[in-house]
């Protein structure tokens, strides 16, 4: 059976979200509430251990007791607010996807392989970065759009690349997960699915083992990837499609 599949992650795979777009509108809505706190570059990072906004946010104030503490629907409120922000926001085009990303969804289509999302996100977000990166019909080039609150537990549990994979029809061996983080990392496994790893600023030495590769991005011609771990680490390459087949048949041929 050849791969039938590709499963990519949205925030810090598809694009670099976090630091520059996520985190900003959580502090809009931070700001708007006059609360009295905001996420700095180093502090953001600390909480992205907890996927999630909503959970992000609890988390950080069970850890800070000398912060006003807010029931579940005043999170969801706020949450709501830092998502009107972040859709704003993207909607100007402030953030590019990352390299290789167009060209792989271009490459899968022209090789029949269906492309699905899972995400820990708010849908609204990913039709947002999809609309502003790929254009008005970007929603269709999908086959299964997984995100946010579907599945009642959110990554690193496997919940939602199980829930893509039911929708897809499909077995986690035909498939392919692209992913940017550990807690990803941990769910697509979680899922029994092989994953690629392309690290950010925020996931660099994060744990990768497990993953058929880890690499610095998906590559473009003029700016190659560059594996960091696997047979390859080190050298420079470009992520297509037959490179692709190379390594997800490793895990099915012994
Ligand atoms: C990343 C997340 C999300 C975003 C914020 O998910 O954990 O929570 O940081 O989005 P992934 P929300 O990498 O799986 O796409 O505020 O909408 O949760
Ligand atoms: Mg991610």
């Amino acid at each position: 059976m050849p791969l039938q599949a590709l499963i990519f992650d949205v925030d810090g795979t598809l694009a670099d979200t976090e630091r520059d777009a996520h985190r900003v509108a959580f502090n809009q809505a931070f700001a708007e509430a006059g609360l009295p706190f905001a996420w700095d570059v180093p502090t953001y990072g600390v909480y992205l251990r907890v996927t999630g906004g909503k959970e992000r946010l609890r988390a950080f104030l069970e850890e800070h007791r000398e912060y006003p503490q807010l029931s579940d629907e005043e999170i969801a409120a706020l949450h709501r607010a830092k998502t009107h922000h972040y859709v704003e926001m993207v909607a100007t085009g402030l953030l590019p996807l990352r390299p290789g990303v167009r060209r792989l969804l271009d490459a899968a289509r022209d090789a029949d392989i269906r492309v699905a999302i899972a995400t820990t996100t708010t849908p609204a977000n990913v039709e947002a970065l999809l609309h502003s990166t790929l254009g008005a019909d970007a929603l269709a080039r999908f086959a299964v759009i997984g995100a946010g609150d579907v599945v009642p537990r959110k990554k690193p549990a496997p919940d939602i690349y199980q829930h893509v994979l039911d929708q897809l029809g499909l077995a986690a061996g035909e498939c392919l997960a692209i992913e940017d983080s550990a807690n990803g990392l941990r769910s697509a496994c979680g899922a029994a699915l092989p994953t690629l790893i392309t690290e950010t600023d925020y996931t660099r030495g994060q744990d990768f083992s497990g993953a058929l590769r880890a690499l610095t991005h998906l590559g473009e011609p003029e700016e190659p990837a560059q594996v960091i771990t696997g047979p390859e680490a080190g050298s420079r390459l470009l992520v297509d499609i037959p490179l692709l087949r190379q390594w997800w048949a490793e895990t099915t041929t012994p």
